[in-house]
Formats: C-alpha cells, structure tokens, sequence
C-alpha cells in the first residue's frame, strides 16, 4: 500500500485523530496552515473529487457531515471556517486520495474568491 493516507487509515502511520467512523476518518494536518487545520479523508480511496463516481458520490455525505462535526469538536463551528480540496497537481494536491483541509481558529480574511 503506498497511499499515505490508507496507511493512516489502516494505523500503520500514526496520527492525530479529531474522529472516526465507519466512513471516514479526520485528523490534524501535520502541516498546518492555521490554528485548526484538519484533514477529512474518506476510508474509501478515491483519488480526487474529478475521481469520483456514481458508486462513490455517496461518500460525499459522511464526508460533510464529518466536516460539520470536526468544527464543534474544535471549537470553530461558530467563529467559522474553511473547507478546501485541491483537486489535482495543478491545484497543489500532494496526497492522491481525496480529502477535505478543514481550516480555522484565525482571521481566514484572505480570500481567493
Ligand atoms: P494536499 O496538498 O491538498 O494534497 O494536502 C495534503 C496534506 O496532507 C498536506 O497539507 C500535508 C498533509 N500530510 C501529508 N502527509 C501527512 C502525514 O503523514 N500525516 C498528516 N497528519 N498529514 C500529512
């Protein structure tokens, strides 16, 4: 297995996990970008969002409500939050298997768009 982040999964690279799931599994970046910094990875490898498909959109679900669960366990579901998948090399996607940075715990002002 040569996914970083199946072997995450699989507990054979530790991590600092926030929660886990039958679904899916969340933990802290190990670079991280702001306070909180999250990362929420489906078990299911799937490559990227462009990778997805009628058999994996429903991991779509989980993943969200991971998402929505990470920020009140971290405390920043009410000062709010950035959700951000980099969708291929282009993008600066560095870990072929999909994941959500869940990002927060500053002033996230600077806005791409
Ligand atoms: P991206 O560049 O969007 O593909 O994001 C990949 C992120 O994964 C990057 O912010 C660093 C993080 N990362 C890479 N390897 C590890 C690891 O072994 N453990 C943890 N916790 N994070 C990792």
């Amino acid at each position: 297995m040569d996914c970083i982040f199946c072997r995450i999964i699989a507990g054979e690279i530790p991590s600092a996990k926030v929660l886990e799931n039958e679904e899916v599994v969340a933990f802290h970046d190990i670079h991280p970008a702001a306070p909180i910094h999250v990362l929420v990875v489906p078990k299911t490898h799937v490559e990227s969002i462009q990778a997805l498909s009628e058999a994996t959109f429903p991991l779509l679900l989980p993943i969200h409500a991971a998402i929505r669960e990470v920020a009140v366990l971290t405390g920043i579901a009410e000062s709010g939050y950035r959700v951000i998948s980099n969708c291929g090399e282009g993008a600066g996607q560095s870990v072929p298997h999909l994941h959500y940075h869940v990002l927060g715990g500053r002033n996230l002002g600077e806005k791409l768009l």
